[in-house]
């Protein structure tokens, strides 16, 4: 049986984040996809200029046609969100739609430092749509902001090990922590049932907008699969790899992100 799964993201119309990301890589993964859009903007908000639409005020609609035709998924995944109460509506959602796989990227900050967007009160929306999620892929940043834990350079892999733990006894058994800088390589901590260790892969320079999306799509993709979280994780930095390599060497603009259309291969043939 092919799997489906929710896809709840922003449609970014240039730039090669969110829906754009998650949607070919899913495809490719043999997963039918549909989408919940939370905004629509001309392209990421990287770029120096970019329009934006809300799309709050219609998701309750949107969403209550999909029960009415009583669509069923075997996932949700979830990433950019714009509002608490777009966070409320997804809540409500996963009441109502059962999700067996629930995949939430917490989009909320970088480097320390917190999205402009992001308020007091999405923070603690965003708390309690990571403990009904049953995988969650934080970088460093949203890992401390989770906790309430004050972010530092060079936090100590033991520092992250007891976020893990005590962000799981709330909701996520398995969360893995993108992002850990260590020299030359980028580490990323897996937490599995109170299992907990970090794999590193060489860090390639310039870092792109949408890495993030590309690895969490990757392990969105895996969950449904029912594929062990370390092959999972060790498949998507491995292509993340490959394909910032590859945007290197064709020399594709930094805002335009990670040239992953290339590489996409590497992922049709990992369930067949
Ligand atoms: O890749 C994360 C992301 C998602 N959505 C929007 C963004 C970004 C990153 O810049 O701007 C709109």
């Amino acid at each position: 049986m092919q799997k489906k799964i929710a896809i709840v993201n922003d449609i970014s119309g240039f730039g090669r984040c969110s829906v754009t990301v998650a949607l070919p890589i899913l495809s490719a993964m043999g997963i039918c996809c549909g989408i919940v859009p939370t905004a629509i903007l001309s392209n990421h908000t990287e770029y120096p200029e970019y329009s934006l639409l809300d799309f709050t005020p219609h998701m309750e609609e949107y969403l209550s046609k999909w029960k009415k035709l009583s669509l069923e998924f075997d996932g949700i995944y979830t990433g950019f969100l714009g509002s608490e109460k777009q966070i409320q509506i997804i809540l409500d959602m996963m009441e109502q739609f059962h999700f067996p796989s629930r995949i939430v990227d917490p989009v909320m900050g970088d480097h320390g430092v917190i999205y402009d967007s992001y308020t007091d009160e999405m923070c603690e929306g965003m708390r309690k749509l990571v403990a009904q999620a049953t995988l969650i892929t934080p970088n460093v940043t949203e890992l401390c902001i989770l906790t309430n834990h004050a972010y530092h350079e060079d936090i100590a892999i033991s520092e992250i090990e007891d976020m893990c733990k005590s962000l799981a006894s709330d909701g996520p058994a398995r969360i893995v922590v993108t992002g850990i800088e260590k020299n030359d390589t980028i580490g990323n901590a897996i937490y599995d049932h109170g299992k907990f260790e970090v794999i590193y892969t060489k860090k390639v320079l310039p870092l792109r907008p949408g890495t993030g999306d590309v690895f969490a799509s990757i392990m969105a993709g895996s969950s449904l699969h029912n594929t062990n979280l370390k092959d999972a994780v060790q498949t998507a930095s491995d292509f993340i790899r490959t394909c910032l390599e590859t945007s290197r060497e064709m020399g594709i603009p930094i805002n335009d992100g990670v040239c992953f259309e290339e590489h996409l291969r590497m992922l049709t043939n990992l369930f067949i």
